[in-house]
């Protein structure tokens, strides 16, 4: 028989390809050894259940009323370094936010005690607010770069984990690399972090952008994803100025995506943030290579970049998940993602009234099976199937001492999944698991 290791008994809410959002009440939840989804089943099943998957009914983890669990969230663009300075700096627009605020910060994190500092508030701060599976951009110090990969595993933290690459910049004078040193600090870190075997954490080659970077550049790094068979995050169309520098750094490319595409860097296992500028030509390329988007709305709002229409990316059917993209956005919760993201979406509707908002289950769906889809990683997380690994938030909508005062006896339906998407915060994330293991509350000493 197929051993479980815990079952767990209760309201589950998740979504599928058909439906932004399933709750399965009184359910039954099995996690294996391996911390995957061994079955789902339903509570009048527990004595057969129990007898087919060798577990005895006493030790079955029985949800209260007021509680549900919901797949763990997915961070498809986040700059950990930047976490040191988030809630502040949001004053300017992109180019010169880099150049004044965000380059001087992360020209320090050749300092492996700051990184190490920063670093470790960023892991757990996001864990801690459900964030189970986080895609990285680290600086262009290889070292520190290892030592979040590091950071991630000792947490438990599903991560990618970017070294950024950036061979071009005028502004901060220590802050860029060689053409040569890039491709091989890339290569050294691949395999570095490659060679520490950590199961959940993967590098993924990471050119800053365009603007940061020559086309031989893009052309190596192109090589080294597609030889390596690695991920590839970078970010693009985020702010008019942007995309204007862009096209006249390489007039031979038609658009900014058929840039990144000419070097190879749109594959199936590409993430791009922004897109706020974005033809309906340029989605059809993301469709057609398998690229998906990054959706950083607090980000774009807060440096005044510009609006993505999440709805017509859909409709193009480019994969999508949410980033929190601190610290250009300022919070580091996907609370705060789902929020601003419908924020936003309602915001196209008062400008265009024919728009079809976005509803709070596509959100939630973007915010976790979404994510993972856009990161390549639906065949491990992103929602409860069997087979998946248990990625979980165990969440209290009554949280004593929370932000939701729950008036009347209801038990965990749909409304207590929106007011938590609404209202709630980490104090409603009692546990958190990831590939199976409680990482929240914190086991580790801390
Ligand atoms: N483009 C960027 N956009 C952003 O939001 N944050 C960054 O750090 C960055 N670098 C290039």
């Amino acid at each position: 028989i197929k051993r479980v290791q815990h079952v767990y008994r209760g309201t589950f809410m998740h979504s599928t390809q058909q439906a932004p959002l399933q709750i399965l009440e009184d359910a039954l939840l099995g996690v294996d050894k391996d911390g995957k989804i061994a079955f789902i089943g339903k509570g009048g099943e527990l004595n057969k259940l129990s007898q087919d998957f060798g577990f005895s009914p006493s030790e079955v983890t029985q949800l209260t009323k007021d509680e549900f669990f919901m797949p763990g969230m997915v961070d498809t663009h986040i700059h950990a370094p930047q976490y040191s300075y988030a809630g502040t700096a949001l004053d300017l627009p992109l180019l010169q936010w880099l150049d004044t605020y965000t380059f001087p910060v992360e020209s320090r994190f050749r300092d492996l005690e700051f990184a190490k500092k920063v670093y470790t508030q960023v892991v757990k701060r996001t864990l801690r607010n459900g964030t189970t599976t986080a895609c990285y951009f680290a600086t262009i110090h290889t070292d520190a770069s290892l030592l979040l990969g590091k950071i991630a595993n000792d947490f438990g933290q599903r991560a990618l984990v970017g070294k950024v690459c950036m061979d071009m910049n005028n502004s901060v004078q220590h802050y860029k690399e060689t053409t040569q040193d890039s491709q091989d600090e890339t290569r050294r870190f691949i395999t570095e972090l490659l060679k520490k075997k950590y199961p959940l954490v993967k590098p993924v080659v990471t050119p800053r952008f365009v603007l940061s970077c020559t086309g031989p550049l893009l052309g190596e790094l192109g090589a080294i994803a597609r030889d390596n068979n690695l991920h590839i995050q970078s970010h693009i169309s985020e702010n008019a100025q942007e995309v204007k520098i862009a096209k006249e750094m390489f007039p031979e490319s038609e658009t900014y995506t058929d840039i990144y595409h000419k070097f190879n860097l749109l594959t199936d296992k590409t993430v791009m943030a922004h897109g706020c500028y974005l033809s309906d030509d340029e989605l059809n390329l993301f469709k057609e290579t398998g690229a998906s988007l990054s959706h950083c709305p607090n980000s774009n709002i807060s440096l005044c970049s510009g609006v993505l229409n999440v709805r017509n990316v859909l409709k193009h059917k480019v994969k999508l998940g949410l980033g929190t993209d601190v610290a250009g956005g300022y919070s580091a919760s996907m609370l705060d993602a789902v929020r601003r993201a419908r924020d936003t979406s309602k915001f196209i509707t008062i400008q265009t009234p024919e728009h079809e908002t976005l509803t709070f289950e596509e959100v939630f769906r973007l915010a976790t099976l979404g994510g993972s889809q856009a990161l390549s990683l639906d065949e491990q997380t992103g929602n409860f199937e069997v087979g998946k690994d248990f990625d979980a938030l165990r969440v209290n909508v009554a949280a004593p001492e929370g932000p939701i005062d729950i008036s009347q006896e209801e038990g965990p339906k749909v409304g207590s999944l929106e007011r938590f998407l609404n209202l709630g915060d980490d104090r409603n994330i009692v546990e958190v698991y990831v590939a199976g293991r409680k990482v929240i509350p914190f086991t580790e000493p801390t």
